[in-house]
């Protein structure tokens, strides 16, 4: 189905014109320049767009946006084969002049594939290779520097013809990189390491796994196996891909007393603070202006492109941690260090011709706790993981039911699981985490029926910049109520579980009559 909405900018009111009012428009007037379009949820199929869109940075103009509600994520994709507007070009540098003009911060435009879309109708109509400049996120936001648009725009006009023809002189690469550490770890990171672009030693196997149906409803895995494997049909020119790491690890209520306690709702330690897809991309993006500025010094920065990413496009971010360095894989298959494993990835492709870190040796030894641990045995043998298994999936990824056998083996776990990582020696050693991934809104120890009457209103404030926020309450409901199922059946939870039996879902009516089922309510 689709809705109809109309944005405005900052400088006017939106009007909204939906029968559906959810999904898209969460806080339509903040203060970035295209906060609306920004702060949207929805996956947008068609953009109806005047001629004139450009004027949106002058004074108020409305657009008409047709959108599909789905699998909430953080992005509008904007399907620039209907309407070219929000072309990457058209807007960069118009952005900045028009910031410019009303003496405003200024404005920043990071464009990205969509990899994690995550939506079944989009894939449907997705054009899949159409060119390289289809189908783009774009995220935008203001920002005291301005010069990211600039950095972006020569970037994409880039590379292939600069990179190949860089004369890069008198640059000195390695005291380049040592630059390029100290300035990571002044923004928060805590490791940075070099790799060359080159994954083919580990293309066969995520091929291998994927031929096996190890990555289950994630077709986004499949479908963007080629650009996985081979980073420079990704980022034409990539020659080197800097990778890094950024510690989480909240202090929050002890994980085990949680998990213990079945009225309490388990989450994902990454996922109890700010959304890490965001925060890691903007460092990263403040990493490479760093390195455009000091190249540009040199009149070197006509050479330099670069793509930034977390989490967020077709990258073996593992596998380039692994490359460069900055951790090993373990048996569960995570980047791991000696510091643990408790740190997101992100890494920046690009045409520099950087000298590679060599890789650090494998610490797992004979240690297989991950395997044992694994509620669910996902952890099908040492380095292997079938998806369809992991809780992490079932809870976050999977957009229907969850399988009837592994409910019971969820436990309280109602979004991702630790288990994994909870167990290895490694992480008895792990540092605090950065700060922005504190615990928010008590999320680490919530009871379960609290957490389950929530409205889809509270749900989305009170989870608004969450990383939760993203599976949508339909399968905040679901995941709750197979929590709720395999708790004890106490009076509140039974109440719980039946102010729900009406819910319009029938996802959620169908998880909550199997929960009631477990304590024999005969209702169900
Ligand atoms: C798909 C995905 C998932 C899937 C599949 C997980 C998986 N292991 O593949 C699911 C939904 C289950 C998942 C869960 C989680 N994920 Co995840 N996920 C990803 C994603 C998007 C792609 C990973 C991928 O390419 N998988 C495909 C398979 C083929 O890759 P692989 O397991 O790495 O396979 C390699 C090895 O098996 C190796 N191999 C095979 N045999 C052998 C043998 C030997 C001897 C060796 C050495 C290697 C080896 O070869 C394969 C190819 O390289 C990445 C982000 C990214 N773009 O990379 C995040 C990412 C891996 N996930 C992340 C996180 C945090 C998690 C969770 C901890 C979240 C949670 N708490 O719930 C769990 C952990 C589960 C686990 N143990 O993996 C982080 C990991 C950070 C870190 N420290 O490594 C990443 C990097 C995101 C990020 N930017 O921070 N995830
Ligand atoms: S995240 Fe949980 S279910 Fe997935 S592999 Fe690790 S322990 Fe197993
Ligand atoms: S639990 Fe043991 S085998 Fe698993 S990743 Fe940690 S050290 Fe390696």
């Amino acid at each position: 189905m689709c809705n109809e909405l109309q944005f405005a900018t900052r400088f006017g009111p939106v009007r909204r014109k939906t029968e559906n009012q959810d999904e898209i428009g969460r806080r339509h007037i903040i203060n970035g320049l295209l906060g609306p379009l920004d702060q949207a949820h929805g996956v947008v199929s068609e953009v109806l767009a005047k001629t004139g869109i450009l004027k949106l940075f002058w004074f108020i103009e409305t657009i008409k946006i047709k959108v599909i509600p789905v699998y909430a994520r953080n992005y509008v994709n904007f399907n620039q084969c209907v309407s070219r507007a929000f072309h990457w070009s058209d807007v960069a540098d118009p952005a900045q002049e028009g910031t410019g003009k009303r003496r405003l911060a200024g404005a920043e435009i990071a464009i990205e594939p969509d990899d994690h879309a995550g939506n079944q109708q989009w894939r449907q109509i997705a054009p899949e290779s159409k060119g390289c400049h289809l189908i783009r996120q774009i995220q935008c936001q203001c920002r005291p520097i301005v010069n990211k648009a600039m950095i972006l725009a020569m970037q994409e006009k880039n590379s292939a013809t600069n990179a190949s023809t860089a004369d890069w002189g008198t640059v000195d690469f390695v005291a380049l990189v040592k630059q390029i550490k100290k300035w990571g770890q002044e923004l928060g990171l805590a490791e940075l390491g070099m790799a060359s672009a080159d994954v083919s030693a580990a293309s066969p196997e995520l091929l291998r796994w994927l031929e096996l149906g190890r990555h289950g409803e994630m077709d986004y895995m499949a479908k963007h196996a080629n650009l996985r494997a081979h980073a420079q049909a990704m980022v034409p020119g990539c020659l080197s891909v800097i990778s890094a790491r950024l510690p989480y690890w909240p202090q929050a209520a002890a994980s085990e007393q949680v998990l213990a306690n079945r009225e309490l709702g388990y989450i994902s330690r990454y996922a109890l603070g700010r959304d890490y897809h965001k925060t890691m991309r903007r460092r990263l993006q403040r990493l490479a202006e760093q390195i455009h500025h000091e190249l540009e010094k040199t009149g070197h920065g006509k050479y330099f492109s670069c793509r930034v990413f977390s989490d967020s496009a077709p990258v073996m971010e593992v596998e380039f941690a692994r490359k460069s360095g900055i951790a090993w894989r373990g048996k569960h298959t995570l980047a791991l260090t000696r510091e643990g494993s408790w740190h997101f990835l992100g890494e920046i492709y690009t045409s520099l011709p950087l000298p590679n870190d060599d890789p650090i040796s494998d610490h797992c030894g004979t240690c297989r706790s991950c395997l044992d641990a694994c509620p669910t045995a996902a952890i099908v043998a040492p380095y292997e993981i079938d998806a369809r298994l992991c809780i992490s999936y079932l809870t976050i990824e999977l957009q229907g039911a969850i399988p009837v056998e592994l409910r019971p083996l969820i436990g309280n776990r109602i979004y991702g699981c630790d288990d994994c990582q909870l167990c290895c020696p490694w992480n008895r050693l792990a540092r605090l985490g950065d700060p922005d991934f504190a615990v928010r809104h008590g999320l680490d120890a919530m009871p379960l029926a609290e957490l389950f009457s929530w409205d889809r209103e509270q749900f989305e404030s009170r989870l608004a910049g969450s990383p939760i926020r993203r599976i949508g309450h339909e399968r905040w409901l679901r995941n709750i109520a197979v929590a709720l199922g395999n708790s004890a059946g106490s009076p509140s939870t039974q109440a719980a579980l039946k102010a729900r039996l009406d819910h319009p879902s029938a996802l959620v009516r169908q998880h909550v009559a199997w929960a009631l089922a477990q304590s024999g309510d005969e209702r169900s």
